[in-house]
């Protein structure tokens, strides 16, 4: 790895106590009303996230003066080997409409690893955190996937507006036909959190950014689960298709969402 032990311990640190007081702040945003608007189909800001935003970039550029940023509202901010990825909030939908499921997701790589992630639910008073090779935790408990036969299977099928309706309702098709069942719950980053911690068998969505992601897949697999190669085909700027679940789940997965498979380089091209 790129970066020394010990700097990934002070980021380690900085990240959990960053994480926690921007959940903090957007709660306090929750309770009070805001100013919301729409900057696409169905995808919305508020005034909450550029404020959430700012405060980790700023807190964290403070102590780590030399490192990247690429923000769901701010963009790319420096270059250089060590980045920090951050969705101040994600789940804004749910967040502009008061429902209590969104949270704080913020991720950090180190050259092309995935190094750290934390993610808080501060309605739920939930704090997740992952380390490369140090294992996942909900509140300082360690996170394990839970595996299920796929006729028991819970699999939560994220949706946006960038793919085809079309698309959507044809994943959802095929998956039930597996004998699962699916949710939809408007919150990637949070959907790949409760793989992690073993609430849910699988995350699936056919298009979904970096800033969305990859904190809760690293999660994911500290937890013992597998995911695909999301940032595979330059994942991290262009986004790309998710898949996250029980190890036991992968195969019945990977052949019912299509996601993971080895020509999925070439089910980008023609998407
Ligand atoms: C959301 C994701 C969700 C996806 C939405 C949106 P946001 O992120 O968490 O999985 O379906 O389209 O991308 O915009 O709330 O940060």
């Amino acid at each position: 790895m790129i970066i020394r032990s010990e700097e990934l311990d002070e980021r380690e640190e900085a990240l959990i106590a960053v994480t926690r007081d921007a959940g903090e702040l957007a709660r306090d945003f929750f309770s009070k009303p805001i100013e919301v608007k729409l900057k696409g189909k169905q995808d919305y800001i508020t005034e909450a996230d550029g404020e959430v935003e700012r405060m980790i970039v700023a807190r964290l550029k403070a102590r780590f003066p030399q490192d990247a940023f690429l923000g769901e509202e701010g963009g790319n901010q420096g270059s250089g080997p060590a980045l920090w990825v951050i969705d101040p909030i994600d789940g804004t939908a749910n967040f502009a409409h008061g429902i209590p499921h969104f949270c704080v997701s913020i991720a950090f790589m180190a050259g092309t690893e995935l190094a750290l992630g934390a993610i808080a639910a501060p309605m739920y008073g939930e704090l997740y955190r992952a380390r490369l090779g140090r294992g996942a935790f909900l509140n300082d408990r360690a996170m394990r996937v839970a595996d299920a036969g796929i006729k028991q299977a819970v699999v939560e099928l994220g949706w946006s507006s960038r793919r085809p309706v079309r698309a959507y309702t044809a994943l959802v098709e095929r998956i039930l036909a597996t004998g699962a069942t699916f949710l939809r719950a408007g919150s990637g980053a949070l959907g790949l959190a409760y793989v992690a911690a073993g609430r849910t068998h699988g995350y699936c969505e056919l298009h979904i950014n970096s800033w969305d992601t990859l904190a809760g897949l690293l999660m994911v697999r500290e937890a013992g689960g597998w995911t695909n190669d999301f940032l595979g085909s330059d994942g991290l700027t262009r986004g790309n298709a998710v898949l996250a679940c029980a190890p036991g789940l992968k195969e019945a997965l990977v052949a019912a969402t299509g996601v993971g498979q080895v020509n999925e380089k070439l089910e980008r091209r023609i998407s």
